[in-house]
């Protein structure tokens, strides 16, 4: 049978082009309700789209779907994170031009998610490298940099001795560089900073209302750090000095027996006279320069450090003379940069002090043998003068109280976030709309005048001096002030890749506005993002940043909602057939295109869809693809043996029940049971008779998952409007509810008790089971044989003892 033959490359590309001819996917905004429906955009890099991203695009693309035909308006848009390095060293190794390489990255990626059927929006794509879009990139930073939350500091950067250039830290692979291999040293740079920390409580406090996977929303609270403690005060011996040191265990003050500061603390230097061995302390500061804060923070690392001669710290419970150390493993970022070492009770101390030969002097009577490790625990307080015998927590009050009063200690909390860094010395990225100027200092560039351009260069490579690749143009670098007039020089530096994409889902709800970043009517009606769905690998950074950038939105009230995203979830990896992750060495990479050309775009969705649970890791399996493939055909096929019969009841009931369990399921995301049931349906209908009242809700079931074949048969069923708009079919709860029926149970003749069952039950171990342990019955068979259970169905059980 010729005619029957399941063609899904003339099917898929047929609806194609009529989904696009027919400009359903375009938005409009009309007076449904909303539902706002983002994807993370891709980065358009030259490898074109992986199976990650059609995992994540097929399950909005359902949901987008469905919603429409729920009667929502969809708003489901699609864009480009279009800056970046990637692109930057391609075009540094083959000559052509980074904004080229881009055009030509997102042609493809477009032509390839067209080729998926998704039903994006296609009038509301942005590029965040395009000048119109980046103008308003530029625009918030400007926001920032007036509001005090942009900067200026000097902050190490990577630097490879041997490339002379300033290294992203994607680039450092192991302390060394990715491409020459040269151990990587730090080079102190002034770079842009965005106060981010300013926001650490707000940032924190607003987990709590968001619909997120735990687990990202404790890497976010973890991320952010906070920590509640106190900062004392210990002065030094003979000088007129004193150190801040912040502690979680004020209650171990006893049992300091020396302290350590970070090698960048300010004190090293203003204090070198009285130094005894500066420059050993020189010496040992320089090499700890060269190490990331990383390798710092290791626990495995060996600790080092140098004793500094010459200066004492003074304890300021007991007036204990103490040494002071200059060690890497304390951070000058964190807490005030120097610590009171307790190597009894804190293990990093421990070990430092293994090495040194200091003395620990043990404070909190708890488990552990202190000769293996540090007693971390809370325990009763010994060796602590007046607060022996209390308990940690009444210790730390204690103590607390009594350093506050002589104004040796206050409260405070600290928070492992840092400011943002936000500079890059590299050429593709959005410029930073800054003018220094040696008489105003730093201005911002006139709003009227954004968007400051990328300007149109030939050269990218590095400068050798760590300067963006821009230093080089000293056309576009000099300009007049726009305070003064007088002579000026443009910033540099770029932005970093997450700039692009701490905003875009604004930018989508009004893409063309000229005037404002988007109109303000418009992103209060379609704000906030009601389901957003990506990859875990972005749980921190760019989620942080996006939050981060939406407050201070909220705050200069551009926007009307203090936090973007609603719902967020993630969807799980899909690994190679081998189970190990795909990647271009491993060369077990499966390309979406391969699989489309040779089984189609519907089955590669279904497929995606049916190998496991959206949010769980999941490996590729090639004859679970063939399995879907059949299914697929099946239903093609179906179409033709359809009767014209009347409505079988059974049918009927199967399909409401469809309709629940699919609908449910999408809106839960379990897509694969959701799948599961459409072929049960399918299994159990092929024999019986089929009509096509009942066939055609089937097929709307099936149009979010599997459009293009769902449009055809729809099509060729007589219909005359796209399944886009259709109405998603209702079910009839009382329909689809399992009749129940009492059946009597006897024993030896006699009724002894009742059971409700399911209409039409089949017998079953269970049901006997079920049936002998009832407590009437079990009375009456205790200790005896059973001779017979006769089950006669929808009628009676009886037993024989
Ligand atoms: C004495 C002490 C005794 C500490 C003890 C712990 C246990 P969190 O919870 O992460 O905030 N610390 C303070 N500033 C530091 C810095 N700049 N670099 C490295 N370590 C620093 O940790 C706070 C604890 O980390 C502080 O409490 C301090 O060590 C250390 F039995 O002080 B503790
Ligand atoms: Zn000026």
């Amino acid at each position: 049978m010729e005619e029957n033959k399941y063609n899904f490359k003339e099917i898929e590309l047929k609806w194609q082009k009529y989904w696009e001819s027919n400009n359903l996917f375009l938005f409009k905004d009309n007076k449904k309700d909303k539902k706002y429906i983002l994807d993370m955009f891709p980065y358009p890099s030259g490898e074109g789209l992986h199976i990650g991203h059609s995992e994540g695009y097929t399950a909005t693309d359902i949901l987008a779907r469905y919603y429409r035909q729920q009667g929502f308006n969809v708003l489901h848009p699609i864009g480009w994170d279009a800056f970046g390095l990637p692109t930057e060293n391609f075009a540094i190794k083959t000559g052509l031009h980074p904004k080229k390489i881009t055009i030509n990255n997102i042609n493809n990626f477009r032509q390839q998610i067209k080729s998926l059927g998704y039903s994006y929006n296609w009038n509301k794509e942005v590029n965040t490298s395009d000048p119109e879009y980046y103008k308003w990139t530029q625009w918030i930073f400007i926001q920032l940099f007036k509001k005090g939350l942009a900067y200026e500091d000097i902050i190490p950067i990577n630097w490879c001795p041997a490339c002379l250039t300033g290294l992203a830290n994607e680039e450092v692979i192991n302390g060394k560089c990715e491409r020459c291999e040269a151990k990587v040293e730090r080079k102190d740079m002034k770079q842009w900073l965005l106060k981010i920390t300013t926001y650490a409580e707000r940032l924190l406090k607003g987990l709590d209302n968001l619909d997120w996977p735990e687990k990202i929303k404790s890497l976010q609270k973890n991320w952010i750090g906070k920590s509640q403690g106190t900062e004392i005060i210990f002065k030094l011996k003979n000088l007129d000095e004193e150190l801040k040191v912040f502690t979680t265990r004020p209650d171990t003050l006893y049992g300091v027996t020396y302290m350590v500061i970070a090698p960048e603390h300010k004190i090293l230097e203003k204090y070198k006279s009285s130094i005894n061995n500066y420059s050993e302390v020189i010496e040992y500061i320089k090499v700890a320069k060269n190490k990331s804060e990383l390798e710092r923070i290791n626990l495995t690392q060996e600790k080092t450090g140098v004793l500094i001669k010459g200066i004492k710290g003074l304890n300021p419970v007991n007036n204990k003379v103490l040494p002071i150390f200059v060690a890497d493993y304390v951070l000058s970022s964190y807490g005030s940069g120097a610590v009171m070492a307790v190597p009894a009770h804190d293990q990093r101390d421990w070990e430092f002090a293994q090495k040194f030969n200091l003395p620990l002097q043990q404070v909190v009577d708890t488990e552990g043998d202190i000769k293996k490790q540090a007693l971390e625990g809370e325990g009763i307080a010994l060796n602590s003068d007046k607060f022996n015998g209390l308990k940690t927590a009444e210790v730390k009050e204690k103590i607390v109280k009594y350093l506050v009063i002589k104004n040796l200690a206050r409260k405070k909390v600290n928070y492992k976030l840092k400011d943002w860094v936000f500079s890059r010395q590299r050429y593709w990225g959005e410029p930073i709309p800054i003018i220094h100027c040696k008489k105003c200092g730093l201005v911002s560039v006139h709003e009227e005048n954004l968007p400051v351009k990328l300007p149109e260069i030939e050269n990218y490579q590095p400068t050798g001096t760590g300067e963006s690749p821009l230093a080089n143009i000293k056309e576009w670098v000099n300009v007049s002030c726009p305070q003064c007039q007088g002579e000026a020089q443009r910033e540099t530096n770029t932005m970093p890749q997450w700039a692009g994409s701490s905003w875009y889902w604004l930018r989508y709800i009004d893409t063309k506005n000229n005037k404002k970043l988007a109109n303000t009517r418009l992103l209060k009606k379609y704000l906030p993002v009601d389901l957003y769905i990506g990859g875990a690998e972005h749980a921190v950074l760019h989620l942080l940043y996006a939050r981060f950038w939406n407050m201070f939105l909220y705050d200069i009230k551009v926007v009307s909602q203090e936090e973007p995203f609603v719902k967020l979830f993630n969807q799980g990896m899909i690994l190679a057939s081998d189970g190990k992750k795909m990647s271009k060495s491993k060369n077990n990479i499966i390309n979406p295109d391969d699989i489309i050309a040779k089984y189609g775009a519907d089955t590669l969705r279904l497929y995606i869809m049916f190998i496991g649970p959206l949010e769980d890791e999941k490996s590729w399996n090639i004859d679970g693809i063939k399995g879907i493939y059949n299914f697929l055909k099946k239903v093609y096929q179906l179409q033709y043996i359809l009767k014209n019969k009347a409505e079988s009841i059974a049918n009927n009931k199967l399909i409401h029940k469809t309709i629940k369990k699919v609908s449910v399921d999408i809106e839960n995301f379990k897509f694969n049971t959701a799948i599961a049931s459409l072929m049960i349906f399918i299994n159990k209908v092929s024999k019986d008779n089929l009509n096509k009242q009942v066939f055609s809700k089937l097929i709307i079931l099936l149009s979010p998952f599997a459009p293009h074949l769902a449009e055809e048969i729809w099509f060729n069923l007589g219909n005359k409007d796209s399944l886009l708009f259709e109405k998603w079919p209702v079910y009839d709860e009382y329909l689809i509810k399992e009749k129940k029926i009492k059946l009597a149970i006897q024993v030896n003749g006699k009724v002894r008790d009742v059971i409700k069952l399911p209409l039409d039950v089949k017998e079953s171990m269970e049901l006997k089971k079920k049936v002998l342990a009832l407590p009437r019955i079990k009375k009456y068979i205790v200790d005896k044989k059973i001779k017979k259970f006769i089950y006669i169905k929808n009628k009676i059980i009886s037993i024989v003892v």
